[in-house]
């Protein structure tokens, strides 16, 4: 079988949530867009930080306070060559997506946007890159106007065109939906924004744990995405932005640690990316997103991104074929991340999900934090896969077999 696809048996072996059972069954989890399970490469050294150099970072002067100190920039330098930023420099330690997300909103977006400016975003987007422009707009009185998608959930390019004479300070947009699945032409994109002036912001939450990525290629503003969905611990994110506009913005938190020198009434603030990370920061988080980026880095990004289109392309024949289904998103797996959302007629995805969960699978149900999305698929909520790196094909026949077992039952 083709190397992609043996992925998932070849690294099992190292995630020992995935031996439990669930309901008496073999668990089977379809949830790692919402978050992934950890390796116990990760869970070692988490372990290892605390049993041998647990101590704060950039304060102490005593061996293990150098140690953590080391490690956890060391973890930054990691994230900066995964994504091949030109520098450490750019990296900014955040606890996920959603606040590297805000950090822009507040510290770029409120000291740039000014009345009558033009925001653009996308009607695709998670609740985490919509909401902070929906405060931005309405704090600047700055106009918010969306970029729809088609039928086949690809953005509307032709509807970007209409905004290339106006005034548009940011183009905010996802590399990947993590409804439609729909992967957008992100360096398209930023050409498109750098035509309008605008500075760039990618959500990358569902993109840089499964492909390679590379900002400089990209040349895109700001990226951001978060560890736990790439077999990191939660808490940890990132926030990757061009050093030139790091230096330009204001903080978003002010506190310890981001100072040079303080006064009476003001004060100077740290270098880059320092200055961004107020407060003891999350060393155990980072040095467990720098073990799993070594364990993704072992495998190769490209070596999963193939594993999650075989995987799709698999699951998509073996859901049509199962009948009044549903799905959202391109039909192409190769134009897709490696996550299905669908509806089963007849059921709602929520007692799909409960139904599941009693077969021992885990799938997600909901709006998934992208209202604005499901309304415009004419929805309120739908069912969800999504895969990783330990994913197999016979966890997909399983979940065949139960959602023939649901149709049947109900008698859809
Ligand atoms: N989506 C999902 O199940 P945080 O929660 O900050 O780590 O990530 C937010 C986020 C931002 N953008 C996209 C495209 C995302 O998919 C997510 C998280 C999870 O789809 C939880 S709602």
């Amino acid at each position: 079988m083709d190397e992609a696809f043996e992925l998932g048996n070849r690294v099992r072996k190292d995630f020992p949530i995935l031996n439990r059972l669930v309901k008496g069954k073999p668990f089977v989890y379809l949830d790692s867009a919402a978050t992934t399970q950890k390796p116990i490469q990760v869970i070692e050294a988490i372990k290892n930080y605390y049993e041998t150099f647990n101590a704060n970072v950039h304060r102490g002067i005593y061996s293990i306070a150098e140690e953590a100190t080391a490690a956890y920039e060391n973890a930054r330098e990691k994230v900066a060559r995964l994504i091949n930023a030109r520098s450490p420099r750019e990296i900014v330690f955040t606890r996920n997506t959603t606040e590297a997300i805000n950090l822009v909103m507040y510290s770029w977006g409120q000291n740039n946007v000014r009345e009558g400016d033009m925001l653009l975003a996308t009607e695709m987007e998670h609740h985490s890159n919509l909401l902070p422009w929906h405060i931005l707009s309405k704090s600047k009185r700055a106009n918010l106007k969306l970029i729809g998608f088609d039928k086949e959930g690809f953005l509307r390019l032709d509807e970007l065109e209409k905004y290339k004479n106006e005034d548009v300070k940011l183009f905010a947009f996802t590399f990947a939906s993590n409804v439609l699945g729909t992967i957008n032409p992100v360096r398209e994109l930023v050409k498109y924004a750098k035509e309008m002036g605008a500075v760039t912001v990618v959500d990358a939450a569902q993109a840089v744990p499964h492909m390679p990525v590379d900002v400089q290629q990209l040349d895109c503003d700001f990226m951001a995405f978060s560890g736990h969905k790439m077999l990191g611990p939660m808490g940890i994110g990132v926030l990757y932005g061009k050093e030139r506009l790091l230096e330009e913005m204001e903080p978003f938190m002010v506190g310890g640690e981001m100072v040079k020198t303080v006064g009476f009434e003001s004060s100077e603030w740290n270098d880059v990316p320092w200055k961004f990370e107020a407060g003891t920061p999350n060393v155990e988080g980072a040095i467990g997103l720098a073990a799993a980026i070594d364990y993704l880095q072992h495998i190769g990004m490209d070596v999963i991104r193939r594993h999650e289109i075989k995987l799709t392309e698999y699951a998509l024949d073996a859901l049509v074929r199962i009948g009044e289904i549903t799905y959202y998103g391109p039909s192409s797996p190769e134009q897709r991340c490696g996550l299905i959302s669908f509806n089963l007629k007849g059921i709602h995805p929520h007692d799909l999900a409960m139904f599941l969960d009693n077969e021992g699978i885990a799938i997600r149900a909901g709006h998934h934090c992208a209202m604005l999305l499901h309304s415009k698929l004419g929805t309120v909520a739908s069912a969800r896969i999504s895969f990783y790196i330990y994913n197999i094909p016979s966890e997909v026949d399983l979940l065949v077999k139960s959602l023939e077992k649901i149709k049947r039952m109900l008698g859809i």
